[in-house]
Protein backbone atom coordinates (compact mmCIF):
# COMPACT_ATOMS: atom_id res chain seq x y z
CA UNK A 1 0.00 0.00 0.00
CA UNK A 2 1.36 3.24 -0.83
CA UNK A 3 2.39 6.05 1.63
CA UNK A 4 -0.69 9.00 2.19
CA UNK A 5 1.67 11.91 3.01
CA UNK A 6 -0.64 14.60 3.60
CA UNK A 7 -3.46 14.84 6.40
CA UNK A 8 -5.17 17.90 5.54
CA UNK A 9 -7.19 17.44 2.37
CA UNK A 10 -8.87 20.42 0.79
CA UNK A 11 -11.80 20.15 -1.60
CA UNK A 12 -13.06 22.86 -3.90
CA UNK A 13 -16.48 24.59 -4.22
CA UNK A 14 -15.71 27.57 -5.94
CA UNK A 15 -19.19 29.44 -5.04
CA UNK A 16 -18.26 29.05 -0.79
CA UNK A 17 -15.22 31.18 -1.82
CA UNK A 18 -15.76 35.51 -0.82
CA UNK A 19 -14.92 37.73 -2.69
CA UNK A 20 -11.64 36.26 -4.97
CA UNK A 21 -11.65 33.63 -7.20
CA UNK A 22 -10.99 30.31 -6.20
CA UNK A 23 -7.06 30.32 -7.34
CA UNK A 24 -6.54 33.03 -5.27
CA UNK A 25 -8.33 31.35 -2.35
CA UNK A 26 -6.53 28.15 -2.98
CA UNK A 27 -3.00 30.24 -3.33
CA UNK A 28 -3.83 31.13 0.77
CA UNK A 29 -4.93 27.96 1.63
CA UNK A 30 -1.63 26.09 0.32
CA UNK A 31 0.25 29.33 1.60
CA UNK A 32 -1.30 27.88 4.98
CA UNK A 33 -0.19 25.02 4.83
CA UNK A 34 -2.60 22.28 2.89
CA UNK A 35 -0.60 19.72 0.95
CA UNK A 36 -3.35 17.78 -1.24
CA UNK A 37 -6.27 19.57 -3.19
CA UNK A 38 -9.53 17.78 -4.77
CA UNK A 39 -10.63 20.02 -7.31
CA UNK A 40 -14.34 19.00 -7.43
CA UNK A 41 -16.41 21.60 -9.74
CA UNK A 42 -19.26 19.68 -10.76
CA UNK A 43 -21.05 22.09 -12.88
CA UNK A 44 -17.70 23.15 -15.37
CA UNK A 45 -17.66 21.87 -18.87
CA UNK A 46 -14.41 19.49 -19.67
CA UNK A 47 -12.87 22.44 -21.11
CA UNK A 48 -13.14 24.74 -18.47
CA UNK A 49 -12.18 21.77 -15.99
CA UNK A 50 -9.29 21.36 -18.11
CA UNK A 51 -8.30 24.57 -17.70
CA UNK A 52 -8.75 25.18 -14.02
CA UNK A 53 -6.93 22.03 -13.50
CA UNK A 54 -3.84 22.85 -15.37
CA UNK A 55 -3.71 25.85 -13.65
CA UNK A 56 -4.08 24.32 -10.45
CA UNK A 57 -1.00 21.79 -11.06
CA UNK A 58 0.94 24.61 -11.53
CA UNK A 59 0.10 26.10 -8.12
CA UNK A 60 0.02 23.18 -6.41
CA UNK A 61 3.28 22.14 -7.79
CA UNK A 62 4.44 25.55 -6.75
CA UNK A 63 3.70 24.56 -3.14
CA UNK A 64 4.55 20.83 -3.20
CA UNK A 65 1.18 19.77 -2.66
CA UNK A 66 -0.90 16.72 -3.98
CA UNK A 67 -3.68 17.62 -7.08
CA UNK A 68 -6.80 15.02 -7.34
CA UNK A 69 -9.44 15.31 -9.81
CA UNK A 70 -12.65 14.52 -8.66
CA UNK A 71 -14.56 11.79 -10.62
CA UNK A 72 -12.28 12.10 -13.83
CA UNK A 73 -9.35 9.92 -14.59
CA UNK A 74 -9.05 10.98 -17.99
CA UNK A 75 -8.87 14.30 -16.97
CA UNK A 76 -6.78 13.55 -13.93
CA UNK A 77 -4.06 12.46 -16.46
CA UNK A 78 -4.59 15.43 -18.79
CA UNK A 79 -3.51 17.53 -16.18
CA UNK A 80 -0.61 15.45 -14.59
CA UNK A 81 -2.89 15.44 -11.54
CA UNK A 82 -1.33 12.87 -8.73
CA UNK A 83 -4.76 11.23 -8.55
CA UNK A 84 -8.36 10.81 -9.06
CA UNK A 85 -10.74 11.03 -6.60
CA UNK A 86 -14.24 8.33 -7.14
CA UNK A 87 -17.39 8.81 -5.94
CA UNK A 88 -19.98 5.89 -5.04
CA UNK A 89 -21.64 6.70 -8.99
CA UNK A 90 -18.14 5.91 -10.32
CA UNK A 91 -16.31 3.21 -12.17
CA UNK A 92 -14.44 1.61 -9.29
CA UNK A 93 -10.91 2.02 -8.68
CA UNK A 94 -9.85 -1.21 -9.69
CA UNK A 95 -11.30 -0.01 -13.02
CA UNK A 96 -9.56 3.42 -12.88
CA UNK A 97 -6.02 2.11 -11.65
CA UNK A 98 -6.38 1.05 -15.60
CA UNK A 99 -6.52 4.70 -16.55
CA UNK A 100 -4.75 6.00 -14.28
CA UNK A 101 -1.26 3.87 -13.80
CA UNK A 102 -0.59 2.11 -10.71
CA UNK A 103 2.13 5.61 -9.80
CA UNK A 104 -1.10 7.93 -9.51
CA UNK A 105 -2.87 7.67 -6.33
CA UNK A 106 -6.89 6.70 -6.60
CA UNK A 107 -9.26 7.68 -3.58
CA UNK A 108 -12.89 6.96 -3.50
CA UNK A 109 -15.81 8.55 -1.35
CA UNK A 110 -17.55 6.36 1.04
CA UNK A 111 -20.47 6.37 3.41
CA UNK A 112 -20.49 2.98 5.05
CA UNK A 113 -17.93 0.19 6.29
CA UNK A 114 -19.01 -1.89 3.44
CA UNK A 115 -18.21 1.09 1.28
CA UNK A 116 -15.01 1.36 2.70
CA UNK A 117 -13.98 -2.54 2.52
CA UNK A 118 -14.84 -2.58 -1.15
CA UNK A 119 -13.14 0.72 -2.04
CA UNK A 120 -9.68 -1.52 -0.34
CA UNK A 121 -11.13 -4.75 -2.07
CA UNK A 122 -10.71 -2.34 -5.46
CA UNK A 123 -6.89 -0.97 -4.89
CA UNK A 124 -8.05 2.54 -3.86
CA UNK A 125 -5.31 4.07 -1.85
CA UNK A 126 -7.31 6.21 0.53
CA UNK A 127 -11.39 6.72 1.24
CA UNK A 128 -12.75 9.60 2.51
CA UNK A 129 -15.58 8.53 4.99
CA UNK A 130 -18.82 10.68 5.47
CA UNK A 131 -20.37 12.60 6.56
CA UNK A 132 -19.15 12.22 9.96
CA UNK A 133 -20.78 15.30 11.40
CA UNK A 134 -23.70 17.72 9.86
CA UNK A 135 -22.99 19.51 6.71
CA UNK A 136 -24.49 22.88 5.16
CA UNK A 137 -25.69 20.28 2.58
CA UNK A 138 -27.20 17.63 4.74
CA UNK A 139 -30.13 16.59 1.91
CA UNK A 140 -26.88 15.77 -0.61
CA UNK A 141 -24.42 13.97 2.10
CA UNK A 142 -27.38 11.68 4.27
CA UNK A 143 -27.45 11.59 7.76
CA UNK A 144 -24.53 12.29 10.01
CA UNK A 145 -22.58 8.84 10.81
CA UNK A 146 -20.62 9.29 14.22
CA UNK A 147 -17.68 9.14 16.02
CA UNK A 148 -18.39 5.54 17.15
CA UNK A 149 -18.59 4.22 13.01
CA UNK A 150 -15.43 5.84 12.26
CA UNK A 151 -13.33 4.44 15.00
CA UNK A 152 -15.11 0.85 14.00
CA UNK A 153 -14.48 1.24 10.45
CA UNK A 154 -11.20 2.53 10.77
CA UNK A 155 -10.14 -0.81 13.09
CA UNK A 156 -11.44 -3.16 10.40
CA UNK A 157 -9.46 -2.19 7.89
CA UNK A 158 -6.19 -1.19 6.11
CA UNK A 159 -6.45 1.72 3.82
CA UNK A 160 -6.24 5.12 5.24
CA UNK A 161 -9.43 7.00 6.34
CA UNK A 162 -10.39 10.87 6.11
CA UNK A 163 -13.23 11.49 8.11
CA UNK A 164 -15.55 14.16 6.06
CA UNK A 165 -18.36 16.18 6.36
CA UNK A 166 -18.81 19.43 8.97
CA UNK A 167 -14.99 19.23 9.94
CA UNK A 168 -14.13 22.34 12.18
CA UNK A 169 -11.05 23.40 14.21
CA UNK A 170 -13.38 22.14 17.34
CA UNK A 171 -14.20 18.55 16.07
CA UNK A 172 -10.96 18.07 13.89
CA UNK A 173 -9.01 16.47 17.16
CA UNK A 174 -11.92 13.55 17.56
CA UNK A 175 -11.76 12.39 14.17
CA UNK A 176 -7.92 12.02 14.37
CA UNK A 177 -8.91 10.39 18.08
CA UNK A 178 -11.02 8.39 16.62
CA UNK A 179 -8.15 6.72 14.18
CA UNK A 180 -8.45 9.14 11.36
CA UNK A 181 -5.50 9.74 8.83
CA UNK A 182 -6.54 12.74 8.04
CA UNK A 183 -9.51 15.30 7.44
CA UNK A 184 -10.87 16.45 3.97
CA UNK A 185 -13.24 19.18 4.17
CA UNK A 186 -14.51 22.72 2.46
CA UNK A 187 -15.87 25.00 4.11
CA UNK A 188 -13.81 24.69 6.77
CA UNK A 189 -11.22 25.99 5.17
CA UNK A 190 -12.86 27.37 2.12
CA UNK A 191 -15.87 29.43 3.21
CA UNK A 192 -13.64 31.92 5.93
CA UNK A 193 -12.76 35.15 5.49
CA UNK A 194 -8.61 34.18 5.91
CA UNK A 195 -7.94 31.31 4.45
CA UNK A 196 -4.12 31.24 5.17
CA UNK A 197 -4.86 31.37 9.21
CA UNK A 198 -7.67 28.87 8.86
CA UNK A 199 -5.18 26.24 6.87
CA UNK A 200 -2.41 26.82 9.49
CA UNK A 201 -5.26 26.49 12.24
CA UNK A 202 -5.63 23.26 11.14
CA UNK A 203 -2.30 22.12 10.16
CA UNK A 204 -1.38 22.99 13.87
CA UNK A 205 -3.77 21.10 14.94
CA UNK A 206 -3.06 17.81 13.12
CA UNK A 207 0.78 18.13 14.57
CA UNK A 208 -0.96 18.54 17.95
CA UNK A 209 0.91 22.10 18.47
CA UNK A 210 -2.17 24.37 18.50
CA UNK A 211 -2.39 26.39 21.55
CA UNK A 212 -6.11 26.76 22.57
CA UNK A 213 -7.77 23.35 21.49
CA UNK A 214 -7.47 20.90 24.36
CA UNK A 215 -7.69 17.45 23.68
CA UNK A 216 -9.87 16.45 26.29
CA UNK A 217 -12.42 19.39 25.84
CA UNK A 218 -13.83 18.13 22.35
N1 LIG B 1 -18.49 14.69 0.69
P1 LIG B 1 -17.81 20.59 4.53
S1 LIG B 1 -19.51 15.51 2.84
C1 LIG B 1 -17.84 16.75 -0.53
O1 LIG B 1 -19.88 12.57 3.14
C2 LIG B 1 -18.41 16.05 0.63
O2 LIG B 1 -18.79 12.05 1.36
C3 LIG B 1 -19.06 14.27 1.81
O3 LIG B 1 -18.07 19.93 3.12
C4 LIG B 1 -19.27 12.86 2.13
O4 LIG B 1 -16.38 20.37 4.88
C5 LIG B 1 -18.94 16.67 1.77
O5 LIG B 1 -18.12 22.04 4.26
C6 LIG B 1 -19.02 18.13 2.03
O6 LIG B 1 -18.76 19.96 5.51
C7 LIG B 1 -17.91 18.58 2.92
Amino acid sequence: MKQIDFQLYLITDRKQVRNQDLLSALDEALEGGVRAVQLREKDLSDRELFELGRALRTLTRNHGARLFINDRADLAVAVEADGVHLTQTSYSAREARKIVGSDRLIGVSTHSLEQVRKAEDDGADFVTLGPIFATPSKMEYGHPLGLPLLEKTVRQVNVPVFAIGGIKKQNALSVLDAGAHGIALISGILATPDLKQAAGEFVSILHGTHPIEDRHAV
